[in-house]
């Protein structure tokens, strides 16, 4: 375009494969005429300086504030001219390097625009605050194309268009770190969509599933005071005529351990504070509720409120919203009550009985209103929780639980309640929003799923989300690097080959059979003498020689990913893989009078691989035959990008430019970091300097064909293609002609488009005009 001849020469920066000095080699500069040039300050930090005199190997600059340093020249990054600031798609940039984006991306920042393009991935840097991008007003300027700056709305408007004019399913895939962004942008897309309207309000439903999933699935983390502790995809579906007809979630993995469990300064999900501020009087009684401050679970990370946030109001809006996806009063309340049953069994605690250290409960208010909340004798509940039928041969013997054992017993039980709830309400919610019978239309699936972790101390928690995050990963590379360069070479295009960082070689650590990180932990789950120490030392043993592996002392190991490495500690990793419930709770929970627990244990008991043999409730045995946690989840996933698999994805990366959730501040270095390792920069370069729109000659021909201004002799679909290129008098070195495809440069075919529009536009007002005219 006009901007970039300002600069002469090759725009492109060279890039050396060598990672760390990949931005750094200005040899090619060297004889150019920079007038500014990018310098590296002591604190990692860039700034734009001119360079006063350059001897040697070295360079003087002075800096804005008049400051002069001297720096090796070989370090200079060249700066893009001033018209260049703020471009809205990275590829306009004459110099595309590491600090040229940063300042692109905080320059616009800086004004409240926080999306970019980069190529066809877009970027959105979290703003921290409320900007005024969003509303009706600005959807229907998406929806008229009269805004064409970077947006989701965008994103989302491409993705409706390219669902009807192809036909094929379309993602809408967002990641990034945990507090990027992720979970607003994907309400962001649902917005969008729902403004296409549906019927019935089904619209107005799907949008009100975001108040009740971050309810029961959010909850105030270190990082985000809204974190997402479960993975949701959710598939809108749209009618022929492009209006919604359904949709259904699913999610993934929800962090069950937060309920028993939460770190200091964190909170345990948004719901049970939400419930103890806004239940209402008669409702609180039936419950036997009290204020937040009085249950153990809550009590241990010391935080029950937000900033901002009044957790009284959301309960309100939460039961709006149940009310919208059609779970009845009664069916809310025996929520609540779950909820408030998993709040008292935290307090239910244990007296000593014999000097074997063997407990009972203590009969007390928390065990009476637990067993009131889920229907059960105080008895049950006791034996439940003290007691363990084991089979052993043909007989079965009563154990007595320690008090370890019995602690862990509660808290299994509580933590399977609470994560059954969950489940139970996604299914509501599905049977609200499902696609009737006459579904013949498409989908427009959005994926938000847990940001990329590395904490201090990371767990089995993490283990499975950064390995999930490697998934979507590989997802994003194969797209958009892979397949790109497969298809040049498939279709015999001149192209020279990039490479990409792959991340197959930490995948296989993962997930390789029968040595990999996986197969191993279910191995180890299933040894009963084996622990949490005999599992870090088999993996020491078997995964050393994976360069993305690395066995430290102890229970600790140590993971390359493709955002940076991650120590994680196996301390809980085989309790939590295996994730009994043991027999006994299911029993008591399929005995019970509310409708709720019954409905849990059955689909626990469903959801064993294999049916339990004999009398349904068989004490003991069964426990072993459920696939362990991380089996389940690596299938999930497999599912889920089988399903990816067959969409056209679009891609969002979001940036946390703080993580201090602060707005304004934009910390160079951790945005860089990000950037790198989510491969915006290689996308960027590769669709600049490659084709990044495609069109089969047939398509194309059927298309454009009509523009043809004189008739060509041949029907051959090449041949037309050819002459609509040359009618149209698009440059040669705009496009290239494979076997069997068209490839364009950004930008070509929007050209195309709008003629075809224009063309269409007027034939439909001739014809309407024609029409007239006959009445
Ligand atoms: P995440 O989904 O990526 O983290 P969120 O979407 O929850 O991150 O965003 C974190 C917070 O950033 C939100 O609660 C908002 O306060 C703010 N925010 C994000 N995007 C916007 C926006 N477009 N406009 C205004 N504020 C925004 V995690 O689920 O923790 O991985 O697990
Ligand atoms: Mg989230």
């Amino acid at each position: 375009g006009e901007v970039s001849s300002i600069v002469d020469g090759d725009p492109i920066v060279p890039l050396p494969q060598n990672t760390d000095r990949r931005w750094s080699d200005t040899s090619v500069y060297a004889r150019k005429k920079v007038l500014q040039f990018w310098v590296q300050l002591p604190s990692g930090n860039w700034e734009l300086g001119k360079v006063l005199s350059t001897s040697g190997e070295e360079s003087v600059v002075k800096l804005p504030e008049g400051n002069v340093l001297k720096v090796r020249s070989e370090t200079l990054v060249p700066a893009n001219p001033d018209i260049l600031d703020g471009v809205d798609d990275l590829m306009q940039l004459s110099y595309l390097n590491e600090p040229a984006v940063l300042y692109n991306l905080e320059y616009r920042y800086n004004q409240d625009m926080i999306y970019t393009k980069a190529g066809p991935v877009l970027v959105a840097v979290n703003p921290f605050k409320e900007v005024p991008l969003y509303g009706n007003s600005n959807i229907e300027a998406y929806r008229k194309r009269s805004n064409e700056s970077p947006h989701v709305y965008a994103i989302a408007d491409t993705a409706i268009r390219e669902m009807i004019r192809d036909e094929v399913n379309q993602s809408i895939i967002i990641s990034g770190e945990s507090g990027a962004g992720k979970t607003e942008t994907a309400k962001i897309a649902m917005q969008y969509l729902a403004a296409l309207g549906g019927g019935s309000g089904i619209e107005y439903e799907i949008l009100k599933t975001n108040p009740i999933l971050e309810a029961f699935g959010n909850a105030k983390t270190l990082r985000n005071d809204n974190s997402s502790r479960f993975g949701k995809l959710i598939e809108i579906h749209f009618s022929e005529t492009g209006k919604i007809s359904g949709a259904k979630v699913q999610t993934f993995l929800l962090e069950k351990s937060r309920v028993v469990q939460c770190a200091e300064g964190e909170r345990s999900y948004h719901i049970f504070y939400q419930l103890c501020a806004g239940a209402s009087p008669t409702l609180r009684e039936k419950l036997n509720l009290t204020s937040a401050e009085e249950y153990k679970y809550l009590q241990q990370s010391n935080c029950y409120s937000i900033n901002g946030v009044d957790d009284a109001e959301r309960f309100q809006a939460v039961t709006e919203a149940l009310d919208i996806v059609h779970v009845s009063k009664e069916d809310q309340e025996s929520v609540f009550a779950m909820l408030a049953a998993v709040l008292w069994l935290g307090n239910v605690s244990f007296t000593v009985i014999d000097n074997e250290n063997h407990v009972e409960p203590k009969e007390d208010e928390s065990l009476s209103t637990v067993a009131k909340l889920i229907g059960c004798k105080i008895n049950e509940l006791k034996l439940a929780l003290s007691k363990r039928n084991m089979k052993v041969r043909n007989d079965t013997i009563v154990q007595k639980l320690t008090l370890s054992q019995a602690i862990d017993a509660r808290d299994a039980l509580a933590k399977s309640i609470y994560a059954c709830l969950f489940d139970w309400l996604v299914e509501q919610i599905n049977k609200s929003l499902a696609v009737g019978k006459r579904r013949t239309g498409r989908s427009i699936s959005i994926l938000d799923i847990y940001g990329f972790e590395s904490f201090n101390k990371n767990s089995f928690e993490q283990f499975c989300i950064n390995y999930a995050n490697e998934r979507l990963q590989q997802h994003f590379n194969r797209h958009l690097f892979k397949l790109e360069q497969e298809e040049y070479i498939q279709d015999g295009i001149d192209w020279t080959r990039v490479d990409f960082e792959d991340n197959q070689n930490c995948l296989s650590l993962f997930e390789k059979k029968p040595l990999g990180l996986l197969s191993l932990l279910d191995e180890e789950s299933t040894f009963p003498n084996g622990t949490d120490l005999t599992f870090a030392n088999k993996l020491k043993e078997h995964l050393s020689t994976n360069s993305c592996f690395r066995g430290d002392r102890g229970k600790v190991f140590t993971v390359s990913h493709y955002a940076g490495e991650v120590t994680y500690e196996t301390t809980g990793f085989l309790e939590k893989n295996r994730d009994l419930l043991h027999s006994d709770s299911i029993k008591l929970l399929s005995s019970c009078s509310c409708h709720l627990p019954q409905a849990f244990a059955f689909s626990m008991l469903i959801h064993s691989e294999k049916p339990v043999a004999g009398p349904l409730y068989k004490a003991g045995g069964a426990d072993s035959q459920r696939l362990s946690v991380a089996t389940k989840f690596k299938d999930q996933l497999f599912q889920l990008m089988q399903r990816l698999g067959n969409t056209t994805p679009h891609f969002i990366r979001c940036i946390k430019p703080n993580n201090v959730q602060s707005p304004g501040l934009y910390e160079q270095g951790l945005v860089l970091q990000q950037l790198r390792c989510c491969g915006v920069l290689e996308v960027v370069r590769i669709s600049r300097s490659g084709f990044p729109t495609r069109m089969s000659h047939q398509k194309f021909a059927r298309r454009y064909g009509f523009l043809l201004l004189e008739s060509i002799a041949t029907k051959d679909p090449l041949s037309v293609s050819v002459a609509i290129l040359h009618q149209f008098n698009i440059l040669p070195e705009m496009y290239q002609v494979g076997y069997t495809k068209l490839f364009f440069r950004t930008g070509q075919i929007g050209v195309l488009e709008d003629t075809r529009n224009r063309t269409l536009h007027g034939i439909l007002r001739l014809q309407s005009c024609f029409r007239g005219h006959q009445a």
